[in-house]
């Protein structure tokens, strides 16, 4: 899925590094006495004023995957968020979802996901209670098979596919307009909700220590947008 996303990033226009601080970009802890390895990489392109792919690995038990696209404020686009968590029994969350950062996905989007394929996952999973930012589309389930963790990367392809396709067509609107200062509004609960994400926070606090955990949630996983303008 990485791969898939790294791909994805190819096709999307202006797009640029976005500077990273070198003990961000590779971090080692431990937690439970195994060693803990996180690769961070970020990118911008016109439209997005973050992408971000983080990469972990705790030992030779969990591993997550986790991706969020931020948009720029300007732009009538969603938010790209995906997470997986897998242990030695397999894969325990994998969530995926185009998150409004209006009232509701552009007209255009939400017409492309009624379209998809909608899989017979065995295992769905119910949305936690600060869930409320994810789309009437987000996928969470527990793969349990190959055909299914399939399914899911196929579901991911095709979100990926729609944001490219957004980020192509959409136009820039002023600092001022409206609707941008309202996506700012959005993105920034987005931002809180998430960080309501109280087992993100456990696994950082005890792998580093809680100020740790702290500045890396606040300042890579989920920082606030800065004010249009
Ligand atoms: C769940 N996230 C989890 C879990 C862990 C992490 C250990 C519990 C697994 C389970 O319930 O089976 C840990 N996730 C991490 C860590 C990072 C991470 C350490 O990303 C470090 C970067 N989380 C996100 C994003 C989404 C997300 C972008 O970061 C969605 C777009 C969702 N993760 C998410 C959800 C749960 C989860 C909804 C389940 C929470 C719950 O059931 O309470």
């Amino acid at each position: 899925m990485a791969d898939q996303i790294r791909e994805s990033w190819s096709s999307l226009p202006g797009l640029a590094p976005l500077p990273i601080a070198p003990d961000l970009e590779a971090i080692s802890g431990s937690l439970d006495g195994e060693k803990l390895f996180i690769r961070n990489e970020l990118r911008q392109c016109r439209g997005l004023r973050k992408l971000h792919l983080e990469t972990a690995r705790l030992g030779a038990g969990l591993q997550i995957l986790h991706c969020v696209f931020f948009p720029d404020p300007r732009f009538d686009l969603p938010v790209f968020g995906a997470d997986i968590v897998a242990g030695p029994a397999g894969v325990s969350a994998a969530i995926a979802d185009l998150s409004p950062t209006g009232a509701i996905l552009p007209a255009g989007i939400a017409a492309g996901l009624e379209a998809l394929q909608v899989h017979p996952f065995s295992q769905p999973r119910d949305l936690p209670a600060w869930g409320t930012i994810f789309s009437p589309f987000v996928r969470f389930v527990r793969p349990v098979t190959e055909e299914e963790e399939g399914w899911f990367l196929e579901e991911v392809a095709a979100l990926l596919a729609e944001m490219a396709k957004a980020v192509a067509t959409t136009p820039e609107q002023a600092n001022d307009d409206p609707a941008t200062v309202s996506r700012y509004q959005a993105q920034l609960s987005y931002c809180q909700q998430q960080k309501r994400n109280d087992k993100t926070r456990r696994v950082l606090e005890k792998a580093f220590n809680p100020s740790w955990a702290d500045r890396y949630i606040e300042k890579l996983l989920f920082d606030d947008p800065l004010p249009p303008g």
